[in-house]
């Protein structure tokens, strides 16, 4: 047989390739689109049966998921709405232009909204849902387009010109505009923040579950409104952003719409220059079970697509990487005729008839509306999964010189004058050559067919989005009677608080008025916790019931799931929990419910861990307590480094609305979340709590008389010593688990030292510090008023004696209160790395048990004059303690 030539072999396989293509093309005329997909499928599995190996791919073709002929026309006026996201584009470019003329680095983004302007009118003109008509949507705005969301509410009248010429300068008389989404600054308008990127994705899976839970548990009705989120290209690097995709296909979770504006681009340059970003979402997407909808090219390019019978222009859409498509973006019509589509004749005759500005004009799928809008609309009536839009933009739209497609885009915020006139005249506002070196806002009048569009639409929509108002009515009173049975101790029989917390739980969550509220969220520790029982009790929480037979179905406290459980058991994944703990905590503005959110975690994974999520719960004004369980640097016995934790409570401080305890008892536990209950559910404060509960046992005394107020302000006087007439005499704070330490050694250091100590339980050193500062703060600015007395010089300044501190948590935590005290403070905690050990070793190591409490007292007793240094050092001696040691804050 004669050797073929490559052409006649090229040419060979073009015939075959055509009729293949030929008999497809009749199965699909005579047999439709399934039967195409059966015998596909078939032919698949007949390949690989005879050893073929076919190559993954979770791809589509570079093209949009909806062709020409599948489209719907747009409902409305395209033409008023092109000309409303004009005036919304002027007025967010110019509020950032003016921020920045009036005080020099104020800052502010102009090309994140440009880019995505389109992606947002359509969704106010068509699809978001406001809360008037009952149930609206919720929608997680890109934190940088703020600037675009403030100018149509400027336009629908919502926000005055005063404001939004203070953007980025709240403090301005008269009220400004926060720079991003602050639910805390800006209450009444929005809702959830997202700036910090990839928490708004994360946040509105767990929210777009939680509506379901709350509808499954019948706390609201059922409804289809959808949770939409906005987010960035550049920000689905977070991990936060993608890590928790997977839940929202298994849960079936259809009311849950994605956004990525995919500009190409982030801060710093192209988001993947050497690849796609589209097609690699939408691979981690669809693998993830997602209904994946691209959005890539404009109208334009549908004829064009439509003469593409032998797919050479899908090729050559799929072969460009992202640094290249920005390089198009910026360059001139004749460049791109030459670059995309001179690699072929074939190409460059499909575009003969296009000039070099057509050809630059060719528009991108998330710049034209009607693109969007069918998007959108496939995605809202899409069931049985969520959807993501990858919508393809330009960043800096519209900017032209001054910044579109640009590396440095992200950052411009100033436009010149001839930049402004260019902008101005591309996008026809009615703002003169004279004027607009002033950039001055513009709104059309108040009857305009403009200002009266958009309200029309907003109305026929439910109302004005974004909006935030609490929807819920108080809770009437607590029962005290809940919380009573913990007042009287456990007469000797040991337990810790974290039984004490499960068992004050499970006491809520069948209360006739609270029980159903309570939403105990878990990440896979609950028989960590001792909480077991409660998956019997109320069950866990799973859209689809139990559909198997749990292994242990024959024993009482087997794992049941139900639809309408109540347990939100999240797995291993603290943020997943956090972003719940948030969509409960926040129900009672979002959906008018007052759900009680508690999260109980392993300490150290919660504020080391997810500490931005629980500044984000901050923000929205979330409520419901968060529980460290076990916590303490030595209480946690055998863990080790990585899980002892002696920080929490310090990195709590920071966040203004939290409101933290380390509390020892079970009354105490119990008082302070009946307070908690009714300052958060009954007085509607904005607040939330942090309390660690550990798991060590002791005995739970009674709750002393008068103990409540200061165990809510943070400190109360435990027991006082039986020699107060003492000659030597001292004042011992303890904190959980450490408390007992201290009771202890106030036992020793009377019996055997003469040394009459009080013990004082400190429940919060961080509620002491605060109250203290804002005492010091009053005094500072009305110098001639009676000053204030902070609460713990109150306690304190006429206790006789030593003080001495020890706690679980480093020192950082009792140091904070030392200047309100009558005399210095000596400070036992637990700074440095935990070690792999048991209790009392650990005690020894970090030197915060009774014996340093002796030997602390006696040593600032003898610094004092009160004893003599050699008592110290014969104490030291009696009690064991290794003066030699390496002080654990650096070993
Ligand atoms: C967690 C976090 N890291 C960094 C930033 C700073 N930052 C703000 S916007 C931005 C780039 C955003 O790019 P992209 O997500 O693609 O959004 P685009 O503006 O392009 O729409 C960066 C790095 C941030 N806001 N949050
Ligand atoms: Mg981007």
């Amino acid at each position: 047989m004669r050797n073929i030539s490559p052409k006649e072999q090229a040419e060979l396989d073009a015939t075959e390739t055509r009729e293949w293509l030929e008999s497809l093309d009749y199965v699909l005329q005579s047999g439709g689109p399934a039967k195409v997909a059966r015998l596909l499928r078939e032919l698949t599995v007949h390949a690989r049966q005879n050893g073929v190996k076919l190559p993954f791919t979770a791809n589509t073709p570079y093209i949009n998921s909806i062709s020409a002929d599948e489209q719907v026309l747009m409902p409305g006026s395209p033409d008023l709405e092109r000309r409303i996201k004009s005036l919304v584009r002027w007025n967010a470019a110019a509020m950032v232009v003016r921020a920045n003329k009036a005080e020099e680095g104020i800052g502010g983004h102009i090309s994140t909204f440009a880019s995505a302007a389109t992606l947002y009118e359509v969704g106010f003109n068509h699809f978001f849902r406001g809360h008037e008509n009952g149930d609206g949507d919720v929608i997680f705005f890109q934190g940088h387009a703020a600037p675009g969301i403030y100018a149509r509410a400027y336009l629908e009248g919502r926000i005055g010109e005063t404001q939004l010429e203070n953007f980025r300068r709240e403090l301005k008389q008269g009220g400004g505009l926060s720079s991003y989404p602050h639910p805390w600054l800006m209450e009444n308008f929005w809702e959830f923040p997202t700036v910090s990127m990839g928490l708004g994705p994360i946040m509105a899976i767990y929210q777009a579950r939680f509506m379901r839970y709350l509808e499954d548990r019948g706390l609201k009705p059922k409804s289809d409104a959808k949770v939409w989120a906005f987010l960035g290209d550049g920000e689905t690097d977070e991990p936060e952003a993608l890590g928790a995709i997977t839940l929202p296909a298994r849960e079936k979770l259809d009311n849950l719409v994605f956004v990525i504006n995919c500009n190409l681009q982030r801060l710093d340059g192209p988001v993947r220059g050497n690849g796609q970003i589209i097609q690699e979402l939408e691979a981690a997407f669809r693998g993830a079970g997602w209904n994946v909808v691209k959005v890539i090219w404009g109208r334009e390019w549908d004829p064009l697509l439509a003469k593409d019978r032998d797919g050479l222009l899908v090729k050559r859409m799929g072969e460009i990487v992202d640094g290249q498509y920005q390089k198009y973006a910026v360059e001139s019509g004749a460049y791109v005729r030459e670059h995309f589509w001179g690699t072929d004749p074939r190409l460059l005759d499909m575009v003969k008839h296009l000039s070099d500005d057509q050809l630059k004009k060719m528009s991108l799928g998330g710049h034209d509306p009607i693109k969007v809008y069918n998007a959108y609309k496939a995605a809202t009536e899409f069931k049985g999964a969520p959807t993501v839009i990858l919508a393809r933009t330009i960043k800096g739209y519209g900017l032209g010189e001054a910044g579109e497609g640009k590396n440095i885009t992200h950052q411009q915020k100033k436009m010149n004058e001839e930049e402004l006139r260019a902008f101005r005249t591309r996008f026809g506002i009615p703002v003169s050559d004279a004027e607009i070196a002033k950039t001055p806002f513009y709104r059309p009048a108040e009857d305009s067919i403009e200002v009266k569009y958009m309200r029309e639409r907003r109305e026929a929509l439910g109302g004005y989005v974004p909006s935030r108002k609490n929807r819920s009515t108080p809770i009437k009173s607590v029962a005290r009677d809940l919380f009573e049975e913990f007042y009287k101790g456990t007469d000797g029989r040991k337990a810790s608080t974290t039984m004490v917390f499960v068992r004050l739980l499970s006491k809520m969550l069948r209360d006739k008025e609270l029980g159903p509220l309570v939403v105990p969220i878990v990440p896979d520790e609950a028989r960590t916790f001792g909480m077991e029982a409660l998956f019997r009790q109320v069950g866990i929480y799973s859209h689809a019931g139990q559909v198997y037979e749990p292994v242990d179905m024959d024993t009482l406290l087997y794992y049941k799931e139900a639809s309408d459980g109540q347990i939100l058991e999240e797995g291993i994944n603290e943020a997943g929990s956090l972003s719940s703990f948030i969509a409960a905590g926040t129900a009672y503005a979002t959906h008018g419910v007052n759900t009680i959110p508690f999260f109980i975690f392993y300490s150290m994974f919660g504020f080391q861990r997810i500490g931005d999520l629980i500044w984000a719960a901050a923000d929205s004004r979330t409520r419901g307590f968060m529980l460290g369980g076990t916590s303490g640097r030595t209480t946690l016995a055998g863990e080790g480094l990585q899980h002892q934790d002696g920080n929490s409570q310090l990195l709590a401080y920071p966040v203004p609305n939290l409101v933290s305890y380390d509390p020892a008892f079970a009354y105490e536990l119990a008082v302070i979340i009946e307070d908690g209950i009714r300052r958060m559910y009954v007085d509607q404060e904005s607040i939330f709590y942090y309390l660690t509960v550990m798991n060590e046992q002791y005995a739970m005394p009674e709750m002393p008389n008068g103990a409540r107020e200061g165990i809510l302000k943070g400190l109360y006087k435990f027991r006082a010593t039986a020699k107060p007439d003492a000659a030597l005499r001292a004042q011992l704070f303890g904190s959980g688990a450490i408390l007992p330490e201290v009771i202890k050694a106030q036992e020793i250091l009377e019996s055997k030292y003469n040394v009459g100590a009080d013990v004082w339980s400190v429940t919060s050193y961080g509620e002491l510090y605060r109250e203290g500062h804002a005492c010091e703060r009053w005094n500072m600015l009305h110098p001639t008023q009676t000053p204030r007395v902070p609460y713990v010089t109150q306690c304190l300044a006429k206790a006789p004696g030593v003080l001495v501190a020890a706690s679980d948590y480093v020192k950082a935590l009792p140091d904070s209160i030392d200047k309100w005290l009558p005399r210095p403070l000596s400070t036992l905690g637990t700074d440095g790395f935990g070690r792999s050990e048991g209790r009392a070793s650990l005690r020894d190591f970090f030197e915060v048990d009774y014996r340093y409490v002796i030997v602390a007292t006696l040593a600032a007793l003898a610094r004092d004059g009160k004893v003599d240094a050699s008592v110290v050092d014969q104490a030291i001696k009696a009690h064991n303690v290794n003066s030699e040691k390496p002080n654990p804050a650096v070993s």
